[in-house]
Order: C-alpha cells, then sequence, then structure tokens
C-alpha cells in the first residue's frame, strides 16, 4: 500500500500522486480502491481519474446496509483504443472477499502491451521527437482539415513527428482546457499508447490553459505560434536573424510569465528551449525585460547599417525586384534559377530566414537586384512580424515584388490571401506586383489555364529554367516602364 486517502461521501479529494515508474510514458504502477457509499457503480469521474492518472486500475468497492464490503468493481485502461472510443474496460462486478483476478498479471500485460504498440527508435530517426497534434475548429471541418495538414508539416519542419492528429469539432470552447475534457482523456491515452508526452495545439492557448492541461495531463504543452518560433529559432543563421527570433521568443513569453510561480519552466519545458534563446529563458522576467532593450538597441545599430547600404544601392540607381510569397511556394529556387546562384532549397517550410541579394542581368541589358527572403505563412505570429521587421522593411525598397505561388498546394488559394493580408500589414499592397505560379509541372494544364486567367499571372517551374522566358519578359517590362518613366522626370527630353 502506497497511501490511504479519506473523502467524503460525494467527493475523494486526490492529491499529488508520485510520479509513474517507467517516466511519462507508462502507467503510474498504482491502483486506486475506493468506497461508493451509496452502492453505485464506477462514475465518470472514476473513469476519467483512471485515464488522467495513469492509473494501473481502479476499483470501487461497493457496500451493504451495514457498511460492510459485498462487491468490487474494477476498471482499466484499453491498450489498443483508438480517438472516439472510451478507452477503458470496466469488468463485472465481482465479490469482494474473494476478487477473481490477478493483478498483477493484468497490469503486466496492459504495459507489455504498451509497450509493443511503441515505435521502434530506429526507424523514426535518431533524436526525432514526436507529438500528438490538436486542433479544435469551431465550424468548418474542412478548413480544419487543411489547418492541421499545414501543422503537420510545421511540426516536420521543426523535426517532429506526428504520432497522431486529433481535430475537435466544437463551437464553444470548453474556457480551462479549451478542448473538452472528454476529448482531453482520449488524448492522453493515446500519448500513452505512442509513447508521446508532447502535444501541440492548432490554435493559441493562453497561459492558464497551457497550465491546465500541463497540470491535467502532464503532457508537455506547445501551440502554433511557439512552434513557428522555434522553428524560426533552429533556423536562424545570421546575427540579425538570431537577434530577432530571440526578440520574438522572448516577447511571447513575456506575458505568459503573468500566471504566478513556475509557469515559465512549463513554458520552457516544451520544445520551445532550443535555438539561440535557449540560455535566455531559463532567466527571470526582469531580466528578460533587460534582455528585451538589449536586443531592441542591437536591432536598432543593424537596421541603421541595413539604411546605409540601402542609400548606397538606390544612389547607384539599380531597381530592385523582390521576392514574396507563401513558405515552401519555390521563392529561393526561383533566385538560384534566376541567378544560377545555390542559395539553401529544401522541402520544408522556412527553409530561407535570412535575406538573400544577387543580380540578374536583363536581356535588354540592364540590371537589377533580386532579393529573397522569409517566406510568409497564415497567421504569422504577431511577435514574429515585429521582430523580423528590419528584415521586411527591406521589402519597403523594392520597385517590384514577384508574388510566386505554389500552385502545386491544394491550399494554393488561402496562401495567396494569406500572403497579400501581410502585405496589407507592412503596406505593401501597393507595390507593383507580378504573380509567378510556380510548381506548373505538378498541375494539369486545364487547371492551370483556368487559374492563370483567374489571377492574371504567369505560369512557370523554378525548377526548369526553360520555362522562365515569359515571366522574364514581363518582369523586365514592367522595370523598363519604371526606368523610363524616372528618366522622363529627372531629364525632360526637349520637343
Ligand atoms: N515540382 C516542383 N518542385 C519545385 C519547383 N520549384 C521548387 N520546388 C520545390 O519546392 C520546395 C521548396 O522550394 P524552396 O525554393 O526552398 O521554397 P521557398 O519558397 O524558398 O521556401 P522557404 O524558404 O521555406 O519559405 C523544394 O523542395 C523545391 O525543390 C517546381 O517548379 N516544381
Ligand atoms: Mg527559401
Amino acid at each position: 500500500m502506497e497511501t490511504v486517502l479519506v473523502g467524503g461521501p460525494q467527493s475523494l479529494y486526490i492529491p499529488d500522486l508520485p510520479k509513474s515508474r517507467g517516466g511519462r510514458k507508462r502507467l503510474r504502477g498504482l491502483r486506486l480502491i475506493h468506497t461508493h457509499l451509496e452502492s453505485e457503480p464506477l462514475t465518470e469521474d472514476d473513469l476519467m481519474d483512471l485515464v488522467f492518472l495513469r492509473l494501473d486500475c481502479i476499483g470501487a468497492v461497493q457496500v451493504d446496509a451495514n457498511g460492510g464490503a459485498v462487491t468490487l468493481e474494477v476498471a482499466h485502461i484499453q491498450t489498443g483504443a483508438g480517438i472516439g472510443s472510451r478507452g477503458f474496460e470496466v469488468l463485472a462486478p465481482m465479490p469482494c472477499h474473494d476478487p477473481d483476478l490477478d493483478f498483477p498479471a493484468l497490469v503486466r500485460s496492459l504495459e507489455s502491451e504498451l509497450e509493443r504498440n511503441l515505435p521502434t527508435h530506429s526507424a523514426s530517426g535518431e533524436g526525432e521527437e514526436r507529438a500528438i497534434l490538436v486542433s479544435v475548429a469551431d465550424s468548418d471541418r474542412e478548413s480544419a482539415n487543411r489547418s492541421m495538414a499545414e501543422l503537420v508539416e510545421l511540426a516536420r519542419a521543426g523535426g517532429i513527428i506526428a504520432a497522431d492528429t486529433v481535430i475537435q469539432m466544437r463551437r464553444q470552447k470548453n474556457p480551462r482546457f479549451f478542448i473538452g475534457k472528454g476529448k482531453l482523456s482520449e488524448i492522453v491515452l493515446r500519448a500513452l499508447q505512442c509513447g508521446v508526452d508532447l502535444l501541440i495545439f492548432d490554435q493559441e492557448l493562453n497561459p492558464s490553459q497551457v497550465r491546465a492541461i500541463t497540470d491535467t495531463t502532464e503532457l508537455r504543452v506547445v501551440d502554433r505560434t511557439q512552434l513557428i518560433l522555434d522553428i524560426f529559432a533552429q533556423r536562424a543563421q545570421s546575427r540579425e536573424g538570431k537577434v530577432q527570433v530571440e526578440m520574438a521568443q522572448l516577447k511571447y513569453l513575456l506575458p505568459r510569465l503573468g500566471v504566478k510561480d513556475d509557469a515559465l519552466s512549463r513554458l520552457t519545458g516544451g520544445i520551445g528551449t532550443r535555438g539561440p534563446g535557449e540560455t535566455t529563458l531559463e532567466i527571470n522576467r526582469r531580466r528578460i525585460k533587460d534582455r528585451i532593450s538589449q536586443l531592441e538597441d542591437s536591432l536598432r545599430d543593424l537596421r541603421k547599417r541595413r539604411n546605409l547600404r540601402r542609400t548606397r544601392r538606390t544612389r547607384k540607381q539599380i531597381p530592385v525586384i523582390s521576392i514574396v510569397g507563401y513558405t515552401n511556394a519555390g521563392k529561393s529556387t526561383l533566385l538560384n534559377a534566376l541567378t544560377h546562384s545555390s542559395v539553401f532549397v529544401e522541402n520544408k517550410l522556412f527553409a530561407t530566414l535570412d535575406p538573400v541579394s544577387r543580380r540578374l542581368r536583363f536581356p535588354k541589358d540592364f540590371e537589377v537586384i533580386i532579393t529573397d527572403t522569409v517566406g510568409f505563412i497564415r497567421d504569422l505570429p504577431k511577435d514574429l512580424v515585429e521582430a523580423f521587421s528590419a528584415t521586411l522593411e527591406e521589402l519597403q525598397e523594392a520597385d517590384l515584388l514577384l508574388h510566386v505561388v505554389d500552385i502545386g498546394n491544394p491550399r494554393f488559394e488561402e496562401q495567396i490571401e494569406a500572403v497579400e493580408n501581410t502585405l496589407a500589414r507592412l503596406e505593401l499592397d501597393s507595390k507593383p506586383t507580378v504573380m509567378a505560379f510556380n510548381k506548373i509541372d505538378l498541375v494539369g494544364p486545364e487547371l492551370l489555364e483556368q487559374k492563370l486567367r483567374k489571377h492574371g499571372g504567369i505560369g512557370i517551374s523554378a525548377a526548369n529554367p526553360r520555362t522562365l522566358h515569359p515571366l522574364i519578359s514581363a518582369m523586365e517590362e514592367r522595370i523598363a516602364g519604371f526606368l523610363d518613366r524616372e528618366v522622363g522626370l529627372s531629364e525632360p527630353v526637349g520637343e
């Protein structure tokens, strides 16, 4: 026996229990046997406790009129149950004086089944983290699915494998847990089955929700914003990129420190502990504020230098084309193809963080600077946009925006909208823009034709330089137009 608890007729308060014997991925090694004075069967609350506390089993003793123990009802988790099923099995009541059950054998078999379900380590690659991805959506199942598909990609970009995904359709969010409590218990069970101790939510959670879920499930909790911040932290190469990411991470963290005691250690217990922000994430609020103002200083410095470079460039009057677009649209591939360079390209979200500029000579014999920068995404976290304002300011000097769209992606129209919204947020929506529909090799000619007509774009395949001529001509024409106008303004030609 480990602990004796005394409760009232209606309820039993269960204090913090000792940690499970094999870490969070196994049963706790405890059976909870309690008395039901009204002789009622196992209740919904009992069964929730069974799952949330990962008990080996839960038993209720039913009593007779004199308070003597009569029958024992026992439930245990089901190791094979998936999302959507109840996840536990209630055994037929047995006589208390002679329960017909070999407990140790039952627990052994549950644990060995759990063990068997776990993925073998080498198969998934070393050091890869696994998580259950969770979304709570209000009405549109289709869009929740698409958003989840993107979250899976985001997780992959952050080096995390999605062990399972769960979408709950729910008009009203549970204020405490955000997700429904029943669904949360299914998730806990699923986590146990998959040997996962990380949940990633597709929606932003408030600090007390993160805390409530962490407390109840003993699983680490991260939301989409934190995941994106984490990817940026892993990717940042340049000093400027690192400063910007650290700033965004700290600004995200700061309001979340309002919740008392160890909220910080809980938050940083998530995956947001890698990358440049790593050391600073452990320090307290005061020092975070100091650090933020320090970072602001260095960003101001970096921005000054950037401005200087820019003025020099403008003085030379070289037109600038900036490539913009949703992440993974093929921006860097296009820059490489246009300028015969070898900027890093990868089939992962946010491969590029630091802006890159290259020169490009057009057939008509004038030169432009073409820049590639960080990709956009739907609901780009506010702190990131702010922190990356220096990088994004580069776009202000562009004479022409080249908006690259991945027409091979089924969500490309939403992506166009997300990019246009971000451009509007950056007050860039009035810039002249050429739209390039990339990856035409992935779609049929009819769809392509229809979409090009609808959006007024030019079809290309950045992977195949022979397809780029129409785009090059279109850009050349637009730029030549500006140059003529500028020449016309500064040195009016006589009669
Ligand atoms: N099938 C096909 N794939 C392409 C084409 N152009 C680029 N890709 C692939 O698309 C993926 C993303 O390309 P990137 O150039 O890294 O995309 P990006 O827009 O710079 O992405 P981020 O920097 O992550 O925002 C890579 O796997 C490319 O090989 C194309 O024309 N056809
Ligand atoms: Mg790129």
